[in-house]
């Protein structure tokens, strides 16, 4: 037993313990009494200072101040968030895309569009997938069955902490066992303390990747609100394409829908925000627009 303080970061929460994981050992810990009155909870990604006790236990003692805290799946200090949407079986969810898109972005999370499935491609044309990568968001293409995108995803994955969202079906889990090499602790004592072979994605929990860094599964979901306090500067300001003009619109608080000479309208006319995106802009815009009527 010692006194010193341990830095540490919880990667799993589970009926009120706390595995926290120094260096490569993880820790099964319970909480300092204060701390479970701590209002918002102790959550997974948080960063802690730990006392460890001996036999693999301790007690969290302190939890170090947020980056951020995500509500769905419950998780805190997440910076990057892995968009996986497949190409095909399902077929993509462009809506359910862009509403993640918009959704990462209010957390303050890095997004990174994933397309999956790439064997299961027909058409050489990557239209429309290739539209996320023009408008600058960073894009990479999996493939489980040739180890497609394996290595490009772990250096997107090295020394953060990251998530896998999107719906069901689209290869969440099997591209988290491609890159699973990279997955630091895949035997011994501490993956079964982890109990990956069991875990289903209900609890968020996070897996070390050899690289450095963590990535947490996610449970596949298809519907999702914009936050209450969204409001429609803040939608477009999600969007890389509408961020190239911003302030050329002849108003000044143009939403780029019905207002005329507006740069961004001009942008899709000519064919450089897509058309197909840019309407599924306004209908998040009008989601919005409806809320604030109904108050
Ligand atoms: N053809 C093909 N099938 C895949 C690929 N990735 C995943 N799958 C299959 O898609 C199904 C759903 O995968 P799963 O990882 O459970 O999806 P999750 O719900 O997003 O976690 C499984 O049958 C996988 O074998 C891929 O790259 N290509
Ligand atoms: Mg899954
Ligand atoms: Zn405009």
């Amino acid at each position: 037993m010692s006194d010193k303080l341990l830095n540490g970061i919880i990667v799993k929460a589970f009926g009120g313990f706390y595995f926290v994981q120094v260096g490569n050992q993880v820790y099964n810990c319970s909480l300092r009494g204060r701390l479970k009155k701590a209002e918002a909870g102790v959550l997974v990604g948080d960063k802690v200072l730990m006392q460890a006790l001996g036999n693999g236990e301790g007690v969290v003692e302190e939890i170090l101040p947020r980056q951020n805290q995500l509500l769905r799946p419950k998780a805190a200090n997440i910076e990057q968030a892995v968009l996986v949407i497949a190409v095909r079986d399902p077929s993509p969810d462009w809506m359910l895309l862009d509403r993640l898109l918009v959704l990462v972005g209010y957390a303050g999370i890095e997004p990174v569009v994933c397309f999956n499935k790439e064997d299961l491609f027909t058409d050489l044309s990557r239209f429309p997938f290739d539209i996320y990568k023009e408008a600058g968001f960073r894009v990479v293409f999996t493939g489980i069955h040739n180890n497609k995108g394996k290595e490009e995803l772990q250096n997107i994955l090295k020394n953060k902490i990251s998530i896998m969202a999107g719906p069901s079906g689209v290869g969440k889990t099997s591209i988290l066992n491609m890159i699973q090499d990279g997955l630091a602790l895949t035997t011994g004592e501490i993956s079964n303390k982890l109990g990956r072979g069991k875990h289903t994605t209900r609890h968020v929990q996070l897996l070390p990747l050899a690289c450095g860094g963590w990535v947490a599964d996610s449970p596949g979901f298809s519907r999702l609100d914009l936050p209450q306090d969204m409001t429609k500067e803040l939608l477009a300001s999600y969007y890389p394409e509408i961020r190239q003009v911003l302030g050329k619109c002849r108003f000044d608080g143009c939403s780029h829908y019905k207002e005329p000479d507006c740069a961004v309208k001009k942008l899709v006319a000519t064919g450089k925000f897509n058309k197909e995106r840019y309407e599924r802009y306004i209908m998040l815009l009008e989601e919005l627009l409806e809320r604030e009527e109904r108050y």
